[in-house]
């Protein structure tokens, strides 16, 4: 079983696409554990691009993901990561399918509307850093035998 971190980036909630974003996990089948509406600070915006920081993008990255409140997840399920990114689409939205959140609202890399763990590992360190395990809740989804075999 595995969980990811997803964000509703900054764009995501001031265009009013939170909901419809977080529609398209939930109906996906993906099982929701913890979610909570913050204004994320520099430091931690700094912490969770800590991967990106010799990337010239970076400044611009973390601006972007503390200029307004975000949407933090947390998304349970066998193969979690891999199905709520290929629900999010490719990073640059022009590249992204159509169907997918990236490929159906956005135009701009700077602008890519969500943010996906990538692997195990870091969708681990991510959960941590947004979210204490008491904030996380276990529960039983009783349409998960319609869902999963
Ligand atoms: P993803 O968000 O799909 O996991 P990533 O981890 O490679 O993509 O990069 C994190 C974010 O940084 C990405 O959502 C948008 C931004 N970014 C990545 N590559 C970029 C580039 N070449 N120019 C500008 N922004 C970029
Ligand atoms: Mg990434």
């Amino acid at each position: 079983m595995e969980r990811t971190l997803i964000l509703v980036k900054p764009d995501g909630v001031q265009r009013g696409l939170a909901g419809e974003i977080i529609a398209r996990f939930e109906r996906r089948g993906l099982k929701l554990v913890g979610m909570k509406f913050i204004q994320m600070s520099q430091e931690l915006a700094e912490q969770h691009y800590g991967v990106h920081k010799e990337r010239p993008f970076y400044k611009d990255l973390v601006a972007y993901i503390t200029s307004g409140p975000v949407v933090a997840m947390v998304w349970e399920g066998k193969e979690a990561i891999a199905a709520a990114r290929s629900t999010m689409g490719a990073t640059k939205p022009v590249e992204a399918a159509p169907g997918t959140i990236r490929g159906d609202f956005g135009m701009e890399i700077g602008r890519n509307l969500v943010h996906g763990s990538d692997s195990p590992e870091n969708a681990v360190k991510e959960v941590k850093l947004f979210f204490d395990s008491s904030e996380l809740v276990d529960w039983t989804r009783n349409t998960d035998p319609w869902i999963r075999e």
